[in-house]
């Protein structure tokens, strides 16, 4: 019934799927990624997201969140760029016309801040066929816009199965019965890509579904999702197909919380502990 493919941990994807860097590379031409959240009492997903691609490969890595979490988000992370507090600066400073890829969600909330953040980055997006990957609360605020404003062929929507019921209009349990006509019906609603999180996550493109097999319970603690997020938004700039990218970052996030488990037990593996794991398999 279904076009499956299974990513087995045996396979070393990422040797054939992520590009070699060229010795003229430099962090211009890898790309900026923009990252989109923290809002008040949240600081901790949109840095996890943001370190996490800094991890992953990103050239540079800008930060719009609520002002009360600047610094907060950027302490102990020189690296980070403050793009702005909110939508008005964000389009005051022209950063959109400089980035390559955008995700956006981990830790944004839902008020009107929130919203007029994610109108932007998806307009952005949708009009310049930019990767932007949606999660978290960006996903429950792109359920509640008008349906000329929900498809975005450049998407990459990364829901667990609540935040699917939510996308498709029904009860966790209908989602979790049937879940690769879950993940194949979002892609199609929304456009681009969907992965539905979970043991065995789920890629489709709307036609072809992939199983991802890494991962372990370990990873039931909060800020492993936003981890993945800013993997995804990495790789997004550095393999041209949304498709292959999320499925190797799916790989990448599982494998990594794997290596970590054979090292020191899945039970209190924390999302950040991912890091380290994560810059070794990128370079496998
Ligand atoms: P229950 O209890 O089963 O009925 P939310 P979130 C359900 C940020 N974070 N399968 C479950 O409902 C995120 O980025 C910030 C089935 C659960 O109680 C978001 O912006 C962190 N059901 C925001 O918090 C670290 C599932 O949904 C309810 C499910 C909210 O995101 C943590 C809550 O889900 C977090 O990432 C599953 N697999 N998973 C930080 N350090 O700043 C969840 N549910 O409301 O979507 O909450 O996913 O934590
Ligand atoms: P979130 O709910 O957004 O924090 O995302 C949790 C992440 O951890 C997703 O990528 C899930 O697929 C992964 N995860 C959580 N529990 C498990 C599990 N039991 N087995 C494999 N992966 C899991
Ligand atoms: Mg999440």
């Amino acid at each position: 019934k279904h076009s499956i493919q299974a990513i087995s941990t045996k396979q070393k994807l990422t040797k054939s799927y992520l590009p070699r860097r060229l010795n003229t590379s430099h962090k211009g031409n890898i790309g900026l990624l923009l990252a989109v959240g923290g809002n008040v009492g949240m600081p901790g997903a949109i840095r996890l997201a943001s370190e996490a691609a800094l991890r992953s490969g990103a050239g540079l890595l800008s930060v719009c969140c609520h002002h009360q979490n600047s610094a907060l988000v950027f302490s102990g992370r020189a690296e980070l760029i403050i793009a702005a507090n909110n939508a008005e600066q964000l389009t005051k400073a022209k950063q959109l016309s400089k980035v390559k890829a955008c995700l956006i969600g981990p830790g944004l909330g839902q008020d009107d801040w929130a919203m007029a953040l994610c109108k932007l980055v998806l307009d952005d997006c949708n009009n310049n066929n930019k990767p932007l990957v949606i999660d978290a609360d960006a996903l429950h605020l792109l359920a509640s816009m008008p349906k000329n404003a929900q498809h975005i062929d450049s998407a990459i929507l990364t829901p667990h199965p609540k935040e699917a019921s939510v996308l498709l209009r029904c009860d966790v349990a209908e989602i979790e019965k049937d879940r690769f006509s879950a993940v194949k019906q979002i892609a199609k609603k929304y456009g681009g890509i969907c992965l539905l999180k979970g043991a065995g996550t789920l890629i489709s493109d709307g036609e072809n579904v992939v199983i991802n097999t890494t991962g372990n319970p370990g990873m039931a603690s909060g800020g492993m999702g936003d981890v993945l997020s800013g993997i995804i938004g990495a790789l997004s700039m550095q393999i041209e197909d949304n498709f292959y990218a999320t499925c190797i970052a799916s790989y990448l996030h599982g494998r990594a919380a794997d290596n970590i488990a054979k090292k020191h037990g899945q039970r209190g593996m924390l999302a950040s502990d991912l890091f380290v794991e994560i810059q070794q398999l990128v370079n496998e």
